[in-house]
């Protein structure tokens, strides 16, 4: 069941497509008054959610903040990334979905103050306050599902292997990347395109000096079954000679300052402007904008820097110029001055709040009320716009920036990690409270994207990602290059791809019916084994679908690592893409061999895997017949298979086959 609570006058989000009738205040199991909730949270009682969050998979103990940030070095004190994702899941003897519907800034103190004690403090205390009650976990999230809508769901070949790079500069090298990939037999679908294919990093321009006919380009890599994805960035540059920004300036659909002017910014081409996506002709003339590259052939695009995130705003840093100039004749009240403005613009959030106007369903609001929804806004334009530009088909779509109701338009990538093992292990726990909150197409960075990675490193990262529907090697510039070709161990991460391609059945079936069920691909152990107190707590171990569990080696230097079996499973133990060895495993913990390159999958009495036949490249379309199936003991129920064309838009039930 699920009941709403309105406190004050909520901006809209169009998160919720659902209308759900007011219930009365005294019913909310909370107490508060819409600025400030308090909740006391029983010993044994899970928090889980929060979507793209630090931390754990139970949330206890730390303090967050639903604000939009871009936090490229995160570590395990940072208090808020790129998204804002208002769901949590208290699960304890009772089990209940609590959801704040609400663009405001959310502070969310989960037993930090106060071990025992929840405290959601909101900026203003407009909201609409979702609680919903279930019978457990799995239902609690379904029903949340319903009243957020359908996931996004991208075409099939996404689910294949990326490779990305802070940039490839030139259509040289990323046929070099292609080559090496292919001549090594090495699996790949998808070639990632960073902010060097534009024109001075311009959005919807060319790079013709790097990326010659880039039209025959495009082209040449589909004959190689090579999808290119071009990043886009929020902002646009300010060129008056550019049709694309004098368009956007005349028609008043960039973001305005107090004064009712333009307000510039920087980010990677210099000056520019953004787009008001909350205003609904500024976001479908934005969205329109991608039919220069889907003209081109491109199917597919990341969304960038739409946090927002900038680097200065234009004013400020002609201000800080001048007081510069002025240091000279030095004065104390220079200095301060100068101090005082430099603190100000390196605050890049804080600048931003109050410089930003924005205009949403005929109203003027101040950024600070409506930040959360810009990056949502922005992956929203461009989805909306595929539907018009390529109704038949379906378009790979992620983005940085999120906020529950972005997950109908597309996926996220969960931002900017770092080479750290410990980002590795963050990264896993986020794939399940991303879930929860519906977005299902999401990975990291893989091999991580700042600081140097190691082979080992990238070689556990790749073997937790086989699982991720998103499954990209990214890494940032200046740092060491991270191809799986540049290590001496290139031929495990190979097999560890081209296990991938095994799994394709299983991981895009797992994808699509969590889509259209509106259910969890990844699941912590405790929705599975509520009543085993040690499952509950286990953080480095997830399910996927109803058939297996992963326990994936997250640390450096080790051959194996201790499992927990809350059932009998059965260990298949998978070197590169060859099933190797199986072992049938008691309930109970087990130390598990897993040397590099080993990926261990668990599969559950009763259940099936189905696996591809070797060999692939890039996805393909395989008649059911083709699989394999791997089973332990008597089946207690057919395997589900999700079978379509993987481009189609009629989703539904009606192709699940039962194998
Ligand atoms: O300020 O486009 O998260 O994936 O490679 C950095 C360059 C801008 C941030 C993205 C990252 C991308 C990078 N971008």
């Amino acid at each position: 069941m699920i009941r709403k609570f309105r406190f004050g006058c909520p901006i809209e989000t169009d998160s919720v497509v659902l209308s759900v009738q007011e219930a009365p205040r005294e019913e909310l199991f909370l107490q508060g008054d819409g600025h400030r909730f308090q909740y006391s949270l029983a010993p044994e009682e899970i928090v889980y959610g929060l979507g793209e969050q630090v931390r754990g998979i139970n949330k206890r103990g730390w303090i967050y903040k639903s604000i939009t940030t871009d936090e490229p070095f995160h570590e395990e004190t940072a208090q808020s990334l790129y998204a804002a994702h208002n769901f949590l899941l208290l699960s304890g003897r009772e089990h209940r979905g609590l959801f704040l519907d609400t663009p405001e800034f959310i502070t969310w103190d989960i037993g930090y103050t106060r071990g025992d004690t929840m405290s959601i403090t909101l900026d203003k205390g407009n909201v609409d306050v979702y609680v919903i009650d279930g019978e457990d976990p799995d239902d609690i999230v379904r029903q949340f599902r319903r009243l957020i809508g359908r996931s996004y769901i991208p075409p099939k070949w996404a689910f294949g292997y990326g490779q990305c790079r802070w940039s490839y500069q030139s259509a040289e090298e990323v046929r070099e990347v292609v080559r090496r990939h292919r001549e090594a037999g090495t699996p790949l679908d998808m070639l990632y395109l960073d902010i060097d294919y534009m024109d001075g990093y311009a959005d919807f321009t060319i790079n013709t000096k790097a990326f010659p006919a880039f039209e025959a380009f495009v082209e040449e890599m589909r004959r190689d079954h090579i999808h290119l994805i071009p990043i886009i960035d929020a902002g646009i540059r300010v060129d008056p000679d550019n049709a694309l920004y004098s368009e956007a300036h005349e028609k008043g659909y960039f973001v305005k300052d107090e004064a009712g002017e333009d307000v510039v910014v920087g980010v990677w081409p210099g000056d520019c402007c953004f787009p008001d996506f909350l205003n609904d002709d500024a976001r479908r003339w934005f969205g329109e904008q991608y039919r220069f590259l889907t003209e081109k052939g491109i199917d597919g695009f990341w969304n960038d820097m739409n946090e927002p995130s900038v680097f200065y705003i234009r004013k400020e840093k002609d201000m800080l110029l001048k007081l510069i100039e002025s240091l000279d004749h030095v004065d104390d009240k220079v200095y301060d001055e100068f101090e005082q403005k430099q603190k100000q613009l390196l605050d890049r959030y804080g600048i931003m709040l109050d410089a930003f106007y924005h205009r949403y369903r005929g109203r003027t609001y101040k950024h600070r009320d409506v930040h959360n929804l810009f990056g949502y806004f922005m992956t929203r334009s461009a989805g909306e716009a595929f539907e018009r530009l390529e109704p038949e088909k379906r378009i790979l779509l992620f983005s940085r920036g999120s906020f529950i109701g972005m997950h109908r338009y597309g996926g996220v990538w969960q931002g900017d990690n770092n080479s750290w093992w410990d980002h590795l292990r963050m990264n896993f726990r986020m794939m399940p409270s991303l879930n929860m909150c519906g977005f299902l197409y999401t990975g990291a960075d893989c091999g991580g994207f700042s600081k140097d990675t190691t082979e080992d490193l990238l070689l556990r990262w790749l073997s937790v990602s086989v699982f991720t529907p998103l499954m990209r090697n990214h890494s940032a510039i200046g740092t060491r290059r991270q191809e799986v070709y540049r290590f001496s161990n290139e031929a495990l991460s190979r097999g560890v791809i081209k296990l991938r391609y095994r799994l394709l059945p299983y991981l895009y079936s797992e994808y699509m019916k969590a889509a259209v069920r509106g259910t969890m691909m990844f699941r912590p152990l405790g929705f599975v084994y509520g009543h085993d107190r040690i499952a509950r707590e286990i953080e480095d171990q997830l399910m996927i679908g109803e058939e297996i569990m992963i326990a994936p080696v997250m640390e450096q230097n080790r051959s194996g690592r201790m499992v927990y079996l809350p059932e009998r499973m059965r260990a298949l133990h998978f070197t590169g893409d060859k099933l190797c060895s199986s072992e049938d495993l008691e309930p109970g913990t087990h130390y598990v061999d897993m040397p590099l390159g080993d990926v261990c999958i668990f599969l559950r009495e009763g259940k099936k895997l189905p696996l591809a036949p070797e060999g692939f490249e890039y996805t393909v379309n395989l008649p059911v017949s083709e699989l394999e199936l791997l089973s332990f003991g008597e089946a207690d129920r057919p395997y589900e298979l999700y079978d379509d064309d993987g481009n189609t838009k009629e989703y539904g039930e009606e192709h699940i086959v039962l194998l």
